[in-house]
């Protein structure tokens, strides 16, 4: 007997489409075929009219990350609530690493944090500096299931930037076991600058903030570490990556046989530099890389449906205005003073990941179906060793799997989507194309708008690189 039977839906995978039945047992997919074949289940769903994907995997997400003096007012319950109403299975998150601490530790602590989530959770190891003990720790952290590293090259005033000497001495190690760095991507040096010119110059408005970090910042630093890489001899993932100088730079080195994978978040492909320019909302785009222009969200759905990019994850990093905007001070009048570098960066993006693809991607006919679960969840498994139990529907996968309505309608708003914060960047946004079912492992843990995950369900995805 299966549990259930999952009929009369379009399935989506990387390599077609195709109208198949699914039985499912337990926690996995049993079998693909005419339900009648199938054989008997507790529950039957009826799919008509709906397309079937695997569940989605955000491979970048922020929940409670202590970052600019800020944390975000999620824990990983109510994030995988937003998650799962947007038909995300899995998340990877970071580990929280400050100068000094044990990666290792920050791992066994993460995993704490993390456990009463409802949706499955991988973590990132965030590697800082290069001392001899972390060093020695990176073989530790690929046994934990933790084989990919996070390098950022900037942020030194928030304590995380690692010294350029450190990422080579980091990817020589991470060669040498398996594990891969991935890099949030811009120069330090040029964006300190600019904040200290602007500053000089009582320029601190919120579009200085895109004005501090202009894409040669962000196509320097991928530039440089693409080279390193080729010089260590190992993979590299970039993070967000949001211009056509880092889309050049990746296309190269990928022509020249080098191993560079690439990612984009959702906001890069909707939103541009613009929304800074109002006084009044304009901090709620802050983030970083900054928002581009036009011109950079066409180039990147051309890299994403050309595969130079590999995957959009969401980069999900929220605030509400009021914690975003907290470390602002107050002119003798008592008027807010305006000043970019005192908000903390990021944006939403899980739980509107997949309906922003749908209208304007495979809507727009910018990307196929197929090609919307491959970045969105069949590349995220692969690329972070998950791929098969995660990222596809096949006998023995995981029954993570989604159905989307094409012909669902809503209005994205702070009131529609489940982040609870009071406001949403894509405020007023309407889209079509809405997940209306999450199965995580066999468990229907989002309905109709409605969540049923149970915290500590999730659970946590021990990752191994091919
Ligand atoms: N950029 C953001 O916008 N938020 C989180 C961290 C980052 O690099
Ligand atoms: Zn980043
Ligand atoms: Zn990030
Ligand atoms: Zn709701």
């Amino acid at each position: 007997m299966h549990d259930y039977i999952i009929k009369n839906g379009t399935v989506v995978t990387e390599t077609g489409v195709c109208r198949t039945d699914i039985a499912v047992k337990g926690e996995k997919i049993a079998a693909l075929g005419e339900s009648e074949f199938l054989g008997e289940a507790r529950e039957v769903i009826d799919a008509s009219g709906k397309i079937v994907v695997p569940g989605l995997i955000d491979p970048h997400v922020h929940i409670a990350a202590p970052f600019m003096g800020c944390i975000g007012p999620l824990d990983f319950y109510s994030a995988s609530k937003a998650a799962a109403l947007g038909g995300v299975t899995s998340i990877i998150d970071f580990t929280n690493t400050q100068p000094g601490d044990s990666v290792l530790q920050k791992i066994e602590h993460r995993k704490e944090e993390m456990a009463n989530a409802a949706i499955d959770y991988g973590i990132h190891a965030k590697i800082v500096e290069a001392t001899d003990a972390i060093i020695g720790e990176i073989k530790g952290m690929v046994e934990a299931g933790c084989p990919t590293l996070k390098l950022f090259t900037t942020y030194r005033k928030a304590g995380v930037m690692i010294p350029d000497e450190d990422i080579v001495r980091v990817m020589l190690e991470a060669k040498k076991w398996g594990a891969r760095p991935g890099v949030h991507a811009e120069d330090n040096t040029l964006s300190e600058y600019n904040d200290d010119l602007f500053a000089a110059q009582g320029k601190t408005d919120w579009n200085y903030h895109y004005l501090s970090k202009p894409p040669i910042v962000e196509g320097l630093a991928t530039a440089k570490i693409i080279d390193y890489a080729k010089f260590a001899g190992c993979e590299l993932y970039i993070f967000h990556v949001t211009c056509t100088e880092s889309i050049d730079a990746i296309k190269r080195a990928q022509k020249e046989g080098y191993p560079i994978i690439g990612e984009t978040c959702i906001h890069y492909l909707e939103l541009t530099k613009e929304a800074l320019d109002d006084a009044d909302t304009g901090f709620r785009y802050i983030c970083s890389p900054p928002l581009r222009d036009k011109k950079d969200n066409a180039a990147l759905w051309d890299a994403l449906s050309e595969g130079t990019l590999s995957l959009v994850s969401s980069d999900n990093c929220l605030y509400d205005d009021k914690e975003k905007t907290s470390f602002l001070e107050k002119d003798a009048r008592g008027n807010v003073i305006r000043d970019y570098k005192k908000i903390a960066n990021g944006v939403s993006g899980m739980e509107e990941r997949l309906p922003l693809l749908m209208t304007d991607g495979v809507g727009a006919g910018k990307i196929s179906l197929e090609q919307l679960v491959e970045i969105s969840s069949t590349n995220p498994a692969k690329i972070f060793g998950m791929y098969p139990k995660k990222g596809v529907i096949q006998p023995g996968s995981d029954a993570d799997i989604v159905l989307i309505d094409p012909d669902a309608k809503m209005t994205l708003s702070a009131k529609t989507l489940h982040y609870g914060i009071d406001s949403s960047v894509y405020e007023g946004k309407e889209v079509k194309g809405m997940p209306v079912m999450t199965m995580r492992r066999g468990e229907v843990i989002a309905k109709d708008g409605e969540f049923f995950g149970k915290p500590g369900t999730g659970q946590f995805l021990h990752r191994t690189l091919g």
